[in-house]
């Protein structure tokens, strides 16, 4: 089989490919990256020439029509994906997530291709702290930020695609990843990342805000779950019941690290800041049988912890302009 995966050169993608070619040999890659200053090819250094990477732009309509045609399955990955960057800047985020979905989805239905849409469990707004609810596939879409509403649209766009002209779509809304390969500019990587350089971490407002966490490798594996099982048309959440609140994850970072659990800093909160966000996977369980290989939240940020210990290289080019950027905005 071949299949065309769109930001492969990001974090979720850049495993999603790793997972691919050491699980599934029979199955060629190729990887459509813009490489913004999300996307890093070193990421896929390891893999050699078991991957074919593509620099481009999935809004460029001639070169996704000419990708689209040479595979069997394309896996959307590509996205500006950070919603502090979306606050500052949401152009990109409308042009790539919106017009770059728009893009994929008239290639797809030129040649019937089967496509997998990969997003967010931002679509569906936040919860309150004490709400015993989550969000399921029948949750109505209720975005907060310029990135969730083009994440929320993208996806409108695949349902629509799939009732009117019939393409063979899935859809995957997953919740916040954790893992290898993560940009820096993100929570539980900038954290690790600062005390690994001598900086305090940096939580927004009060550190209430909850997260529900899932390895990266397990957003994957649910992924690929959907693709083979997953029945035309139909959406599935992805979680692993990993909901914490932002301090409790930054003092286990800082007990991994051998830090005083108070060595932390409040700092500004982010404006329209999404209170909680929880999954309800029960679909994908059931239906499908997925069931998540990081049951432990603890073992997983061990691991990771230790990636980014031993993966300076990896990551210490954009540190400094991430601080930077930070810090124009008190955080
Ligand atoms: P990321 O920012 O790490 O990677 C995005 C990749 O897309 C980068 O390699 C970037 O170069 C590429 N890209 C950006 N614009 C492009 C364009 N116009 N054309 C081609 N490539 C382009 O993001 P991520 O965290 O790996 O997220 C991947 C997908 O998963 C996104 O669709 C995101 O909405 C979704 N998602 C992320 C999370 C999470 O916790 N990170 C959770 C649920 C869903
Ligand atoms: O320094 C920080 N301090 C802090 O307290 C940063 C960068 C974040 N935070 C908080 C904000 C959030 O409550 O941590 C939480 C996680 O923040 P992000 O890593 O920015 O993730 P979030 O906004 O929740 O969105 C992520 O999950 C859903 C991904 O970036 C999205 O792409 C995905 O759709």
């Amino acid at each position: 089989m071949r299949v065309l995966v769109t930001g492969g050169a990001g974090f979720i993608g850049a495993n999603f490919v790793h997972q691919t070619v050491a699980e599934r040999p029979d199955t060629q890659v190729t990887v459509l990256d813009a490489l913004t200053y999300a996307g890093n090819p070193t990421s896929l250094a390891p893999l050699g020439d078991a991957v074919t990477l593509v620099q481009g732009d999935v809004a460029d309509t001639g070169l996704v029509d000419r990708l689209v045609t040479e595979t069997d399955l394309v896996v959307h990955f590509a996205a500006e994906s950070h919603n502090d960057n979306s606050l500052e800047d949401p152009f990109p985020f409308v042009r790539t997530n919106l017009v770059g979905t728009f893009t994929l989805l008239e290639a797809v239905r030129r040649h019937g291709v089967r496509y997998h849409h990969i997003s967010t469990d931002e679509v569906y707004g936040d919860l309150e702290l004490d709400d015993p609810g989550r969000f399921t596939e029948d949750t109505p879409y209720n975005p907060s930020s310029p990135y969730s509403s083009t994440k929320a649209g993208s996806d409108l766009l695949v349902r629509a695609w799939v009732r009117s002209f019939g393409i063979q779509a899935t859809l995957s809304n997953c919740s916040n990843n954790y893992g290898p390969y993560q940009h820096v500019e993100k929570f539980i990587p900038r954290q690790i990342t600062n005390v690994l350089s001598g900086i305090r971490p940096k939580l927004y407002g009060q550190g209430h805000n909850v997260r529900d966490w899932i390895h990266v490798e397990d957003h994957n594996t649910a992924v690929w779950t959907i693709i083979d099982k997953g029945r035309p048309g139909e959406t599935y959440l992805i979680g692993a019941d990993g909901e914490m609140d932002n301090r409790s994850v930054v003092e286990m970072i800082l007990e991994l690290t051998g830090r005083p659990a108070d060595a932390y800093d409040l700092v500004a909160d982010r404006p329209g800041h999404d209170l909680r966000y929880a999954i309800d996977s029960t679909k994908l369980r059931t239906e499908l049988g997925w069931t998540p290989r990081y049951p432990s939240f603890h073992d997983g940020l061990a691991a990771t912890v230790d990636w980014y210990r031993t993966h300076q290289d990896w990551w210490q080019a954009d540190k400094a302009a991430v601080e930077a950027r930070y810090a124009r905005t008190g955080q």
